[in-house]
């Protein structure tokens, strides 16, 4: 089927679905504009300085620790992750205030850029040490692309997180999914850089490194540097933030979040890998036989539905709008699948254009509800044949052994997880995380 006559179908089951959204449910009629209240002004020079949102919207990131306790150093929710709240955001872009935020354990460094340098050095002909001005002087790129935290929608046992197991009902997908956020990275193309410092036959491997004071360093396979690693210093047209590596971080396209080093001062290029501490002590994937996988790198393909999502309630049997995002680390999103009854069925969602690789891209499916039980789902395709696995298909493939029973019993669960987010709506419209639940 071309896809022309793919979209004319879609089109034809999309319309057919808003036909009937009259007979599911009744919107109020008026004749009347209710009259101009004359609302008092907001906060004027904020408005005009550098913009505020509405007093009304209120969304926010939350960290793990911050909702189920606190870091007992200081009391303050960190570390595991300040989380987006997908339900309460649209489109593809995260606003970058509401970036999900991974920090090992220090706040964000208030680091000059007039004194700020990167140097690259290591097995090259010419070392550098770049000022922000000479990176301005380069040729830049705009590029919209997902980071996502290895972490994001892993499998927790009984006492990872005190008190909080990702089988539990009541999980949002800010807990979920929450640790995935997609921005336009702007900065210079490593490949750029590659020219200018003339790097040795034998370089394999560079291993970037953050300025803050635990000095994040993470080893990265020479051939990214040479395909699509930025050295960004702009998110979403401006400065980058302070949370999210101002004023320069690497961005290391569809590879796991830990990859993109925030605060970049130093790029070595070397022959092995440097065993950092974020790729051995921690950033690998316990199997259920106690034996872990690393150096893993590229995010599989991924998607989940946002809306109706935990903890939402929906008004009433009727017409409603499934939308969510899909993702791949290896490339575009082509391709994503809705069931509305636990798996049995599969239908195309529309996917909104354009789709840009290795970034979020919106799908929606209309839907009439019955007013029954029933568990929605997604699953996502890219453009290098993978689709999003089943937890049987991640057990049968990594070699672990993921249930609710075995979670329960205490075991280890698992990171980099990219399987099926099931989403139970109850009949009186409540919605529930249903992982290891589903129908
Ligand atoms: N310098 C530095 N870079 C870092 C980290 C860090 O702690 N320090 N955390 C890493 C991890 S584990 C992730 S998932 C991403 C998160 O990027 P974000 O905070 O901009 O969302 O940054 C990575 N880069
Ligand atoms: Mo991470």
């Amino acid at each position: 089927m071309s896809s022309k006559e793919s979209s004319r179908r879609q089109f034809i089951k999309t319309s057919a679905a808003l036909a009937s959204v009259g007979a599911g449910i009744s919107l109020p009629v008026s004749a009347q504009i209710p009259r101009p209240p004359g609302l008092p002004p907001l906060r004027p020079d904020e408005h005009y300085d550098y913009g505020i949102r509405s007093p009304y919207v209120t969304s926010k990131r939350i960290g793990t620790n911050g909702q189920r306790g606190s870091d007992p150093r200081d009391g303050r929710p960190r570390d595991y992750g300040f989380r987006t709240p997908h339900h309460e955001l649209f489109g593809t872009i995260t606003p970058s205030s509401l970036h999900f935020i991974i920090n090992h354990a220090y706040d964000p460094p208030n680091i000059n850029p007039a004194e700020h340098k990167l140097m690259i050095h290591g097995l090259v002909e010419n070392p550098v040490m770049l000022s922000m001005d000479d990176l301005y002087r380069l040729p830049a790129v705009s590029k919209v692309h997902f980071i996502e935290c290895s972490g994001n929608s892993n499998v927790t046992g009984k006492g990872f997180h005190p008190g909080w197991l990702r089988t539990q009902p009541e999980a949002t997908v800010q807990d979920t999914h929450g640790l995935a956020s997609c921005s336009e990275w702007t900065g210079v193309m490593m490949s750029t850089i590659l020219e200018h410092v003339g790097v040795k036959k034998e370089a394999t491997w560079f291993i970037a490194e953050g300025a803050e004071t635990g000095h994040h360093a993470k080893s990265i396979p020479m051939w990214k540097a040479t395909d699509d690693a930025m050295i960004a210093y702009a998110q979403n047209g401006e400065p980058i933030r302070p949370e999210q590596g101002y004023p320069l971080r690497l961005v290391a396209p569809g590879f796991e979040g830990v990859n993109n080093v925030k605060w970049l001062r130093r790029i070595k290029f070397t022959n092995q890998p440097q065993l950092a501490k974020r790729e051995t002590s921690n950033y690998t994937s316990e199997r259920s036989d106690g034996t872990f996988r690393w150096f893993e790198f590229e995010n599989g393909t991924k998607s989940v539905i946002s809306r109706p999502s935990g903890q939402m309630k929906l008004a009433g049997p009727g017409y409603h709008d499934i939308t969510g995002i899909a993702y791949s680390g290896r490339g575009k999103i082509v391709r994503v699948e809705v069931s509305t009854n636990g798996g049995r069925n599969w239908q195309d969602a529309e996917i909104q254009g354009p789709v840009h690789s290795k970034a979020f891209t919106r799908f929606r499916l209309p839907w009439f509800w019955q007013g029954d039980e029933t568990v929605l789902m997604s699953r996502s395709y890219d453009d290098k044949g993978d689709r999003q696995p089943s937890v049987a298909e991640i057990n049968e493939e990594l070699g672990l052994k993921l249930s609710h029973e075995w979670l329960e019993a205490g075991n280890p669960g698992t990171s980099h997880f990219n399987g099926i987010q099931p989403w139970r709506v109850k009949r009186n419209g409540e919605v529930e995380n249903a992982l290891f639940f589903n129908v």
